[in-house]
């Protein structure tokens, strides 16, 4: 299993790769506000574990194993999003709050948490049983 910030660095080659076909040591290190030799210090460990390869003026592709966990984690981001949306979270916070708790979650958590999104958004009428209950708590 990747490591917290192994995590961060696949999920975001996997955005970079997606938007705009290649990730660059160079836009890695500012999506991710770090160093651009830690992130070469990174990508030669992920290389090492399979999920890239890395050639040092070529670029990096991810392998099949790099996609896939890649993909699974912008897609726990994208839940964790719609998640904290959903129960009425500020967006001034959303993105933090998500960059805070994806690592820490199992597999589980995710999972049940999917479940109480699609709670939700089967009926309209649940999210505003809980918007009333925030209201009356408002205004108390
Ligand atoms: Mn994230």
């Amino acid at each position: 299993m990747p490591t917290p910030s192994m995590e961060d660095y696949i999920e975001q080659i996997y955005l970079l790769i997606e938007e705009k076909g290649y990730a660059r040591v160079s836009d890695i290190a500012e999506a991710l506000k770090v160093h651009p030799s830690s992130v070469t210090k990174m990508v030669q460990k992920l290389d090492k574990d399979d999920y890239l390869i890395y050639e040092k003026y070529r670029g990096l592709i991810l392998t099949p194993k790099g996609k896939k966990v890649g993909k699974r984690l912008v897609d726990r981001h994208e839940l964790l999003e719609q998640f904290l949306r959903v129960i009425g979270v500020d967006e001034k916070h959303i993105y933090e709050d998500v960059e805070g708790i994806e690592h820490h979650l199992s597999w589980d958590a995710i999972d049940r948490i999917g479940d109480l999104v699609q709670f939700f958004e089967d009926e309209q009428s649940r999210v505003e049983a809980l918007k009333e209950i925030q209201k009356n708590k408002s205004e108390d």
